[in-house]
């Protein structure tokens, strides 16, 4: 008994299309890792010569990303077509040739511009889905030498094909609908063009500490806090961003207007008050913007304001101490972080940073509105939720290494970590084994006061069970307490501890 090919080639290609579908809505809308298709695409090009890709765009024109994209899924579907014909006769072939599919898929998107591991998420899922589909379609394909009841099972088969690729069109159609201002949005990131100063470590900031952490956070690794579900998508060309309350003139202004006005840049750790000691939700990274300041001063900021409440795209607002905006200290309306315009996450196309204040209080993302005004006047998002109004960074340290429960030989052990108060900076950090004296670390340079400060120290370490407590004194000889609190209502306090088995 034969079965037909064609209807088996049909049902490969349906497979590898509904895999497609899944695969570019887990990319494009759970933002779960890169696009196939896309990366795919971008592989075509990198490994066609130069003068050929050229030549061809010449030809196409705009449509060369679209004619890209539409022949890397008739290759896939042709590849699904194969695949459905040798699963007629085994199912492990078929689906062998659909891994292979979805290893070259994880393969371009390894080898794309920051790509890594964790971005080939969408390609497994949809090879497991085309997987799936082809073996419940493969089941189905009508025999070509059954005459009397090929016509029940060809409609059978037709019906569950033809019900597989709606869905894949549904959810492809779903996906485009819902990704299209992500889309958008990425697409004017990526070709924005800003005067901006690409960021130079100084050097002696780092440690020699193996193990601690970087001392420019890269914006991968950025902790990323918000009540945001996906993150708002603004272009630059919708930005607009109204100053008014008490003020002598309001302001409105565009994107291109405040880029124009001049880039200030400035290395600067930012960090969450939700951070309990010894915890990740910090960050330090080199941003650029506008001085609020000079903005506020345009503006004409009445006597009897003290406070400036900020609102999002999507709503959420956050008061900050007017002095924080106008003394010197350099609070910015960031365009960029670490040399490149903000990422979506952390509040493109222009966002708050101010130097010693925590995020809840200061770092508001998605930036439209800036109201001069009164405390008195106004309830922002976490204040209403119990936490403080002012919010300063309180003095604190952590140690990085040893990680908490580690183990490490006896003999000299490199203990190092960061030490941070923005605004005031870091004079002296100390460590201290058990309940032993405290004992003075080396500190690193700092480019000024605003960022964390690396500290080292060797210890000698004895076998058995230890602890290994820091503490930090601020430039002003104030030294961090020990006094224990949780993070509600203005941050944690108390010194960061580490169990560590030397043997
Ligand atoms: N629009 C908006 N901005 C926001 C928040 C938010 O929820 N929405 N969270 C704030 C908090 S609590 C912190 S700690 C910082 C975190 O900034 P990041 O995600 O870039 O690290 O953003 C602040 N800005
Ligand atoms: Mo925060």
């Amino acid at each position: 008994m034969s079965r037909s090919r064609s209807y088996a080639a049909l049902g490969g290609a349906v497979s590898v299309g509904a895999g497609l579908a899944v695969a570019e809505f887990a990319s494009g809308v759970a933002e779960l890792g890169a696009s196939p298709v896309l990366a795919a695409g971008e592989a075509v090009i990198a490994l066609t010569p130069g003068g050929l890709s050229e030549a061809a765009i010449q030809l196409v024109g705009t449509a060369d990303k679209p004619l890209l994209v539409l022949g890397t899924v008739l290759i896939a579907l042709l590849v699904g077509a194969i695949a459905g014909v040798l699963a007629l006769t085994r199912l492990g072939r078929g689906v062998a040739l659909l891994a292979a599919l979805g290893a070259v898929a994880a393969w371009a998107v390894i080898a794309s511009e920051d790509g890594g591991v964790a971005d080939t998420i969408p390609s497994v899922l949809g090879v497991c889905v085309a997987a799936a589909a082809l073996s419940l379609l493969t089941r189905r394909v009508p025999h070509t030498d059954r005459v009397t009841s090929g016509g029940a099972d060809r409609r059978r088969f037709l019906l569950l094909a033809g019900a597989t690729a709606m869905g894949a069109a549904a959810v492809t159609l779903a996906g485009r609908a819902l990704g299209e201002g992500r889309r958008v949005v990425e697409e004017a990131r990526r070709t924005l063009r800003l005067p901006i100063k690409e960021p130079e470590v100084p050097t002696e900031v780092a440690v020699d500490v193996k193990g601690i952490g970087p001392w420019q956070t890269p914006n991968e690794d950025f902790y990323r806090i918000d009540t945001a579900l996906g993150a708002p998508e603004v272009t630059p060309q919708d930005w607009r961003l109204r100053i008014h309350g008490l003020v002598e003139r309001e302001i409105e202004i565009g994107y291109d207007e405040l880029v124009d006005l001049g880039l200030e840049n400035t290395w600067l750790t930012i960090a969450c008050v939700s951070n309990p000691v010894g915890g990740p939700l910090i960050g330090n990274a080199w941003w650029s913007g506008v001085p609020i300041a000079d903005l506020l001063a345009r503006a004409g900021v009445a006597p009897e304001a003290d406070a400036v409440l900020q609102t999002s795209v999507d709503g959420w607002t956050c008061g900050t101490p007017l002095r924080a905006l106008t003394d010197q200290r350099g609070s910015l309306l960031a365009v960029a972080m670490n040399g490149e315009p903000l990422p979506v996450e952390h509040g493109f196309p222009v966002r708050m940073v101010v130097p010693g204040l925590y995020g809840y209080v200061s770092a508001t993302k998605w930036l439209v509105d800036l109201e001069v005004t009164r405390f008195d006047r106004i309830s922002a998002y976490w204040t209403e939720h119990g936490w403080g109004e002012l919010g300063p960074i309180k003095t604190q340290s952590r140690i990085e290494v040893p990680a908490g429960g580690a183990t490490v030989p006896a003999g000299r052990v490199g203990v190092g970590g960061v030490a941070w108060d923005q605004h005031v900076g870091i004079d002296r950090v100390e460590v201290r084994v058990d309940d032993g004296p405290w004992q003075d670390a080396r500190l690193a340079d700092v480019p000024n006061v605003d960022t964390w400060r690396q500290w080292a120290w060797t210890w000698d370490a004895e076998p058995g069970e230890h602890r290994l407590t820091v503490r930090a004194t601020n430039a002003e000889g104030e030294t961090q307490t020990s006094e224990r609190q949780g993070v509600l209502p203005d941050g944690a306090t108390g010194w960061h501890t580490v169990a560590v088995d030397v043997a």
